[in-house]
C-alpha cells in the first residue's frame, strides 16, 4: 500500500496540500497513477487537493465516504479493537512504542544522543548536547531545582533543572511517564545533565487543521448520568427540543452515558434508577427522541459498564440492542472521521491526575489540561495514578495524528479551546453538583452543549439550563 508519506510528498513536489480524505481515499486505491491524474486536474490556484477535486471518484465510489450525506468513519477505536488484559511482555512493549512514536515527534526539531553514548564518551562534557527519553521520576530537591530520571532504551541518566534558569517553567510542569527531550550540558564527572531547554513532541506551529468542504456541524456534549437523581431530565427535554432545529448532523457523547452502580461508596443513595440495564434503557429512550437523521457517537467513561482500564471497550450489544439504528457505540479513546473532520474523543479520567500535578491547574479550566494533553501528545501521560491503563502492545492513548478537534468530558465543566489549530471541547455534564463535588469544590457547569461548524471549525456553546 502507498504510504502516507509517499502521497503527502508527491503532492507537495507540486506545492498541494491533501485533505485527509484524499489521503486514506488514496491509500486504499494504492494507485500511483491516480494521484498524477488528479495533479493534472486541479485548478491552478489551489491550495489544498479536497474530495470535491475527484468528481469522477465522486460517482466511483458506493460508501459513503464521498456522498453528500453525513459520513462517520471510524479510524481507530471501533467496537472490538481494545485488547484483552495482558502480560508482563504487554507492559514494556507498551512502554517501548509510547517512547518510539513520541520520541519519533521530537526527533524532527532536535538531534539527539543515545543516553548510553552521551554518558560514557568523554567529549559530550565540553560541548552542547541533547537526549530524548522518558521521565521515569520527577522531584523538587530542598533548593527547589527541578531532577528528572531521564531514560531512553539505551540508558538513564539524571537532569537538573535549575530554578533560577528559563527553562525552569516548563520544568515545573513535568509529570512522571512523559516524553520529552533536554537540551543541555553534562557534569564533568558525567553524573548530572545541566537542562538549558525542554522539548515536548507537542503539535507542529505549523499545523493547519483540514475543514470540512461541504456544509454540516456536530454537537458535543459528555457525562449524562442517566440514573442519578442529579441528572437534568427537564434541560435534557429542552435539548433535546432543540436538536431538530441545531441543523446537526453528528452527536457525539464522551463519556459516563448513565451513572452506573457501584462507582462510589453510598451511590446507591443518589439513583433513581437503581439497575444497570435499567439506565441504559432509559438511554435509549432519550436517544430515540433524537431525529433519526441525527448519528449519535457513544463512548463510555468511568460510570459506564465496561471495564474502567484505558482504552476502554464499546458499550456492548447486551445493553444496546434496542437502540436506535443512528446510534454508534464506540471506544475510549476513538478517533472518528467527521466528513473529513478528525475527532479525538476521550473522556478524561487523566484530567484528574494532571491537575493534581501541573501548578496552576483547576477543575474550573478542562481547557488548560486539552492543552496539555496535546503538548505531551498523549491522552493520559502518566502511568499507574488514578487512570486505569490496559498496558497493551500499542499505546492507542499517544495521540497521532494531530486531529481537527480534541473532545472530552469527566470534570462536569465547560472549556473550549484553540491551541496551534486544534479546537479543544469540554461542554460540562447533565448532571448538577453531587454531595461528593460540593465537599470537593468541584462546581459543574451543567446543561451545556457545543455546537460546531464543520466548514469553519468555529464552536458555538448553547445552555439549556432551567432558571430555578
Ligand atoms: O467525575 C466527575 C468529577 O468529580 C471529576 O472531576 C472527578 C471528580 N470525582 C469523582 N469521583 C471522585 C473521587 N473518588 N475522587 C476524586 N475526584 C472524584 P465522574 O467521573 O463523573 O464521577
Ligand atoms: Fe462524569
Ligand atoms: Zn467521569
Amino acid at each position: 500500500m502507498l504510504s502516507e508519506q509517499e502521497i503527502v510528498e508527491r503532492f507537495l513536489a507540486t506545492r498541494l496540500q491533501v485533505h485527509p480524505e484524499v489521503l486514506s481515499y488514496l491509500r486504499e486505491k494504492n494507485d500511483p497513477s491516480l494521484i498524477d491524474r488528479i495533479i493534472a486536474g486541479v485548478p491552478p490556484d489551489t491550495l489544498v487537493v479536497s474530495a470535491h477535486h475527484l468528481p469522477d471518484l465522486h460517482r466511483e465510489r458506493d460508501g459513503a465516504r464521498f456522498a453528500a450525506d453525513p459520513s462517520v468513519e471510524v479510524i481507530s477505536g471501533a467496537k472490538g479493537t481494545a485488547g484483552s488484559t495482558n502480560r508482563f511482555e504487554d507492559f514494556f512493549q507498551y512502554f517501548r512504542d509510547r517512547y518510539t512514536r513520541l520520541s519519533e515527534v521530537i526527533r524532527t526539531r532536535t538531534t539527539a544522543i543515545p543516553i548510553e553514548a552521551l554518558v560514557k564518551t568523554t567529549r559530550y562534557r565540553q560541548q552542547e548536547a541533547s537526549a530524548i527519553g522518558m521521565v521515569m521520576d520527577v522531584r523538587t530537591t530542598g533548593r527547589g531545582n527541578r531532577i528528572v530520571e531521564l531514560e531512553d532504551p539505551t540508558g538513564q541518566i539524571t537532569v537538573l533543572f535549575n530554578r533560577d534558569r528559563p527553562v525552569f517553567a516548563d520544568a515545573e510542569r513535568l509529570v512522571p511517564d512523559e516524553v520529552i527531550a533536554v537540551r543541555g550540558k553534562l557534569s564533568d564527572d558525567g553524573r548530572l545533565f545541566f537542562a538549558e531547554q525542554l522539548l515536548r513532541p507537542d503539535v507542529p506551529v505549523s499545523h493547519a487543521p483540514f475543514p470540512s468542504d461541504r456544509p454540516g456541524s456536530a454537537v458535543f456534549i459528555s457525562d449524562i448520568h442517566v440514573g442519578s437523581n442529579t441528572f437534568l431530565e427537564e434541560e435534557w427535554k429542552r435539548f433535546a427540543e432543540w436538536l431538530p432545529e441545531s441543523g446537526a448532523s453528528y452527536l457525539l457523547v464522551c463519556g459516563d452515558l448513565v451513572d452506573g452502580i457501584g462507582i462510589y461508596p453510598g451511590q446507591q443513595e443518589e439513583l433513581t434508577i437503581r439497575d444497570i440495564y435499567g439506565q441504559y434503557e432509559r438511554l435509549g429512550q432519550l436517544l430515540a427522541e433524537v431525529p433519526p437523521e441525527i448519528r449519535i457517537i457513544l463512548s463510555p467513561g468511568n460510570h459506564d459498564v465496561v471495564r474502567a482500564a484505558e482504552p476502554q471497550p464499546a458499550l456492548p450489544d447486551e445493553f444496546t440492542k434496542a437502540y436506535p439504528k443512528n446510534v454508534l457505540p464506540v471506544e475510549n479513546p476513538c478517533l472518528l472521521s467527521l466528513q473529513g473532520v478528525r475527532v479525538l474523543m476521550y473522556h478524561g479520567r487523566s484530567i484528574d491526575d494532571m491537575i493534581g500535578m501541573i501548578p496552576g491547574a483547576s477543575y474550573a479550566h478542562p481547557e488548560q489540561m486539552m492543552v496539555e494533553m496535546l503538548q505531551r501528545r498523549h491522552l493520559a501521560p502518566t502511568y499507574g495514578k488514578k487512570t486505569p491503563i490496559s498496558a497493551e502492545r500499542q499505546d492507542r492513548l499517544v495521540i497521532s495524528p494531530v486531529p481537527e478537534i480534541l473532545h472530552t468530558g469527566h470534570i462536569h465543566t465547560c472549556g473550549l479551546t484553540r491551541y496551534r489549530g486544534v479546537l479543544g471541547i469540554n461542554a460540562g455534564t447533565w448532571q448538577s453538583q453531587t454531595a461528593f463535588q460540593r465537599q470537593m469544590n468541584i462546581n459543574p457547569t451543567p446543561a451545556r452543549a457545543v455546537l460546531v461548524d464543520l466548514r469553519t471549525l468555529e464552536p458555538r456553546i448553547m445552555e439549556f439550563l432551567q432558571a430555578s
